[in-house]
């Protein structure tokens, strides 16, 4: 069973004026569709078809540059577009709220430290909140399509929260001004699956 382009359960407008419609129809049909392709035909007839996205990247050999960046690529992806979902978006609450604020010390200082890791993460990537086992939080970030799934890339635990900092995301709006499409991202932000995402994976 290949890996098949997830929908997006929104329309390509729904983020405007934060996240523009252009700019989310090429990255999903385009972007998302050429990693996912490009992963189903790099697991073909190896011992990775038919193993979950989740199995495939936690036991990764990150020499295989094909599967490390169209399926760090594929996952992080899918999960960016959940996590922007605008439909029932909610507010931090729950035991997510307790844990950023025993970690960060407020929703802010949350913010304000993701906010770092994405403005500062050189060249393509991503920053990403991550949990661990017994529900301990990490801001980190990793360069090209790499995850915190991935081993050995000095970035564990759980992704519940994830932005993309490659220009393809942000250019056509907001050209090299990526502080201003990180505030963004926190205006469509879906805490709601952060939320599920924490309990799930704590
Ligand atoms: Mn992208």
């Amino acid at each position: 069973m290949a890996f098949e382009l997830p929908k997006l359960g929104y329309a390509y407008d729904a983020l405007e004026p934060h996240i523009d419609a252009k700019t989310m129809e090429i990255h999903h049909s385009k972007h998302h569709q050429g990693y996912t392709n490009n992963l189903n035909n790099a697991i073909e007839g190896t011992d990775l078809e038919g193993k979950s996205i989740e199995d495939i990247l936690g036991n990764l050999d990150t020499s295989n540059a094909a599967v490390r960046n169209n399926g760090g690529g594929f996952y992080n992806h899918s999960l960016f577009w959940s996590v922007i979902n605008p439909e029932d978006k909610g507010y931090l609450s729950g035991e997510l709220k307790d844990a950023i604020e025993a970690t960060f010390g407020s929703k802010e200082e949350f913010m304000d430290a993701f906010s770092k890791a994405a403005a500062t993460r050189f060249g393509s990537g991503w920053a990403w909140l991550c949990v661990h086992k017994g529900g301990k939080l990490e801001i980190c970030s990793t360069a090209n399509q790499d995850n915190p799934l991935m081993p050995g890339i000095g970035c564990g635990g759980t992704p519940i929260l994830g932005i993309d900092v490659w220009e393809h995301a942000y250019y056509l709006n907001y050209q090299n001004r990526r502080p201003d499409y990180i505030k963004a991202f926190f205006s469509v932000l879906n805490w709601n699956e952060a939320e599920k995402r924490y309990a799930e994976a704590k």
